[in-house]
Parts: structure tokens; sequence; C-alpha cells
């Protein structure tokens, strides 16, 4: 009972909070992380997501259309055929013409749905002649990133509770480094794991790849806007599960360049070739 009543205080002081964060996100203001109270999806962030986002939307509509249409024909049914109403009740068993039409209706509905959601499927599974490459390697817990095409590779940790920056930063999303791309450039991006199964998922891309040992998954993305978008390895991965966020920082081209110049220098006395017996790997 504590609980309840206490849950129910909650919700009161949060009303308001929780309305003005649904009207913002259905306004599509908010971009990249998870809000308190949301209701609806992230807004959406590539190309691919708004098209996936307008299926959403078409159906709504479609699936608001057939309830409407179902509950009017219950109330009906309920009014017309009460047995107030039918005091010598029909004894009709079959109508042709209505058995043809609700196994026909439902047959033609599915294949409206089937057409757009296949095109899209396809639309999203792979990048055609890719701009860039980037390998996204998920390791108990934190990822690899090698921008294939230009010999730059590094790793991307969660920042840990005591070091995060309120003011920039969110605790559980934010990396000390980021995935940083332009706008405007479609990206092939190859999932693959060193050790168990993880998972790409950044909500507002709509990406959501498995990272398998001796696999590589393909998605592709291509940001429309600035911005910082966060995801989460989804896949239950061990004990630091939640520890391995995904950041993507999606930038201008120029800030990219900018960005890549400094990369190239600050990682490339980070990471030491691996030595082994019969030589050196990892170069
Ligand atoms: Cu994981």
């Amino acid at each position: 009972m504590k609980q309840f009543r206490h849950l129910i205080e909650t919700c009161g002081k949060r009303t308001s909070c929780a309305l003005a964060v649904f009207l913002a996100t259905a306004s599509g203001a908010i971009a990249s992380q998870p809000q308190p109270w949301q209701t609806y999806t992230q807004a959406p962030s590539t190309v691919v997501a708004d098209q996936v986002m307008l299926f959403h939307d078409y159906l709504n509509v479609l699936i608001f259309v057939i309830s409407a249409f179902v509950l009017g024909l219950l109330v009906y049914v309920c009014i017309r055929f009460k047995a107030s109403n039918n005091p010598n009740p029909s004894k009709t068993t079959h109508n042709t013409l209505i058995e043809v039409l609700w196994t026909a209706v439902p047959v033609i509905i599915l294949v409206i749905v089937a057409i757009p959601s296949f095109k899209i499927l396809y639309y999203s599974d792979r990048s055609v002649d890719p701009e860039m490459t980037i390998k996204a390697t998920a390791s108990q817990w934190f990822w690899t990133y090698d921008y294939t095409d230009e010999n730059l590779t590094f790793d991307s940790t969660m920042v840990e509770k005591e070091d995060i920056d309120k003011t920039t930063q969110t605790y559980l999303l934010s990396v000390d480094n980021p995935l940083v791309v332009p706008i405007g450039k479609r990206i092939q991006v190859l999932v693959a794991s060193n050790d168990v199964m993880h998972a790409f998922f950044v909500p507002s891309a709509v990406i959501n790849i498995y990272g398998i040992a001796g696999r590589i998954n393909e998605a592709w993305m291509e940001f429309t806007k600035e911005g910082t978008y966060y995801g989460q390895c989804n896949q239950i991965c061990g004990m630091n599960h939640s520890s391995m966020p995904i950041e993507v920082k999606a930038v201008s081209q120029d800030a990219y360049d900018a960005w890549l110049k400094e990369a190239k220098v600050k990682f490339a006395a980070a990471r030491a070739p691996i030595r082994v017996a019969s030589g050196t790997i990892n170069e």
C-alpha cells in the first residue's frame, strides 16, 4: 500500500514533466537518448530511420482504421441482434459473400502492409556503394572501432560514474572515445565480436545488429542531422553488459576532417602491436 501511495505521489509530481517530454518527443525535439516517462520512439536520425518512422506512422493509421471498424461493427451487432430486438432469431448459418469478403479483405490488407515492409527491409539491409566503412568489434565490455579506410583504430569504454561531467555527459551512455562520423555520408557498419554475443543497437538510427565471434554482420547509416546519438549493447553479454554503451557523434564534414586529423595522432601511439611467437599482429 505504501509503495502504491508512493507511486501515485510520484506520478502526480511527474505528470507535467511527462507531458512536456511526450510533446517534445512527438515533435521530434529529442534526438538521441531515452527520456524519463518517454512514450514514443526516439526521433529518427538517419535516412533509414526516416523511412522506418514513415512506415510506422502509416501502420498506425491502418491499425486505427481497422480497430475503429471492428469496434463499430461490434456495437452495431450488439444493438441490432440483441435478444429483445429479435424475438424470433434467424437460423442463418452461411453467407457466401461475407465469407469471401472476410477472407479476401485481410489478405489484401496484408499485401498492402508487406510491400512497403519488404522494401524497407531490403533498403536497410546493406548499403549500396558505401562512402566509408567502420568496423565495430565488441568485447567484454567495450567497443573497438576501426576506420578501415583511414587505418585508424581505437577503443571506446564507458565513463565511470565518478568521472561523469554532468553538464555534458550521461551516466551509462557516455563513453571516453565516441564514434565520430560525418553527416550525409553513406557509412557501412561491420559488426563483430571478440568473445560472447553482443549487439550494436542505436535506436534513433534504427540499427540493431548482433556481434558474433567469427562472423561479420552488416548494417549502414547515413545521418541527416548533427547530434549525439546513444545506443547500448542489448545482448545479455555478462556482468558488465550495461557498461558498454555506444555514443555516435554525427558532425559536419569539416568537423569530421579536423577530428580525423587529431584522432590519427592521438590514437597512433595508444595501440601498440600485440606480439606473438611468430611475429606481430594487429598492425
Ligand atoms: Cu555486450
